[in-house]
C-alpha cells in the first residue's frame, strides 16, 4: 500500500526516470516510447493564475457552520462485473423536497474513491464556499476511476491505465444511474459537473468533451497522458457550443503541463472560452486542493430547475 503524500514524489520519481531513460531495451521488450514529453515544463506567456490565491480560513474546519454529509455507498458494476464502492457528499441541510446539482470527482493514478478525501476534504471547502455564499449546494460523487475486478491502488499502479479508460462506461451505465435512483438530483446536463486530478482530469476531458449531452462542466487538473489529442477531443471551433465551463488547470512545476498547455492552445486557437489557471504548484495535492476550490465557484448551475419525470428518491 503507497501511503498517499508520497505518491506525488513516486510519480515525479517515475516522470524523470522516463525523461532520462536511454539504457538499451531487453530484445522483444514493447518500444521504449515515454509517455510523457521529454524535459521541464516550459512555461509560456499565458500560463498564469486566473484566480488570486483562496480567502483566508478556506479550508478551516468550522464548528461554527453547518457541514454536508459523507457516504461510502456500494453499487452494482455491470461494466465490471462486481459490487464497486464510492463516496457521496450531501450538503447541509440535503432534503428530498429538492434536487441537487451533481460533480463526478476523480482521482489520480495511485488513488481511489477515497482518494479526494485525503488530498483537499472536498466537502469541507464547499460547506465553507456555501457558508459565504460564493457555491451553491450540490452533491459531490467521488467513484473509483479503475474499472477493475481489483480497483485498489496496488502494485505498479501503472499496469492500471486501461481501465481508466474503462471507466467510461461504468461512469455512465453504472455510476450515474446509480446517483440518480438513491439521491434526489438534477437529472439534465446543465446540472451535471465532471472534474478530476491528473488520471481523473485526463478522464474528465476524455469523457466530458465526447459526452457533452451528458456533462456541461468540465475540469481536467493537471491532466495526465490518458489525456486524447487536442484535435481529437476539440474537433472544430463550434464543438462545445454547449458547454458551460471548460476549465484547464495545472502546477507550473508539474512535467505534465505541456499536457495542458496543448489543450489551452487548441482552445484558444479556436477562440472557445475556458477557464486557464496556472499557479506555483508541482503534481501535488496542494495544488489540487486549491483548484478544486475554485472550480466549485465557477459552478454557478442555473437556478431555475427544468421539468423532469424523474420519481423521488
Ligand atoms: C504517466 C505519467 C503520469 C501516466 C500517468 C500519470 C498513464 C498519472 C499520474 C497521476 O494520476 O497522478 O506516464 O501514464
Amino acid at each position: 500500500m503507497i501511503r498517499p503524500l508520497a505518491l506525488p514524489l513516486i510519480i515525479a520519481a517515475a516522470l524523470s526516470a522516463y525523461a532520462q531513460d536511454s539504457t538499451p531495451r531487453p530484445k522483444g521488450a514493447p518500444p521504449a516510447e515515454p509517455r510523457i514529453p521529454r524535459g521541464k515544463a516550459e512555461l509560456k506567456e499565458d500560463d498564469k493564475p486566473a484566480f488570486p490565491p483562496p480567502d483566508q480560513g478556506w479550508d478551516a474546519v468550522r464548528d461554527s457552520l453547518p457541514h454536508g454529509k459523507l457516504e461510502l455507498i456500494s453499487y452494482e458494476s455491470k461494466t465490471v462485473g462486481t459490487t464497486r464502492k464510492l463516496n457521496v457528499y450531501t450538503p447541509p441541510g440535503y432534503s428530498t423536497a429538492q434536487r441537487y446539482p451533481v460533480l463526478y470527482l476523480l482521482h489520480g493514478i495511485g488513488g481511489d474513491e477515497s482518494e479526494w478525501q485525503r488530498f483537499a476534504n472536498p466537502g469541507n471547502l464547499l460547506d465553507n464556499l456555501i457558508a459565504n455564499g460564493k457555491a451553491v449546494p450540490m452533491i459531490i460523487v467521488m467513484p473509483n476511476g479503475r474499472a477493475q475486478k481489483n480497483d485498489r491502488a496496488d502494485g505498479d499502479v501503472f499496469k492500471s491505465a486501461p481501465a481508466f479508460a474503462t471507466f467510461e462506461k461504468d461512469l455512465l451505465d453504472d455510476v450515474i444511474p446509480t446517483i440518480d435512483a438513491r439521491y434526489s438530483t438534477l437529472t439534465d446536463k446543465d446540472h451535471r459537473a465532471l472534474a478530476g486530478l491528473s488520471m481523473g482530469g485526463g478522464q474528465s476531458l476524455n469523457f466530458g468533451l465526447s459526452h457533452l449531452d451528458t456533462f456541461s462542466w468540465i475540469g481536467g487538473f493537471s491532466s495526465a497522458p490518458n489525456t486524447k489529442k487536442p484535435e481529437a477531443l476539440i474537433p472544430d471551433a463550434t464543438a462545445l457550443k454547449s458547454a458551460r465551463l471548460i476549465w484547464l488547470s495545472c502546477g507550473s512545476k508539474d512535467g505534465l503541463l505541456g499536457i495542458s498547455q496543448a489543450m489551452h492552445a487548441r482552445l484558444k486557437d479556436l477562440t472557445i472560452p475556458h477557464t486557464w489557471h496556472v499557479t506555483d504548484h508541482a503534481h501535488d495535492a496542494p495544488e489540487w486542493k486549491q483548484a478544486l476550490y475554485h472550480f466549485l465557484k465557477q459552478l454557478q448551475f442555473p437556478s431555475t430547475t427544468p421539468p423532469t419525470d424523474k420519481p423521488k428518491p
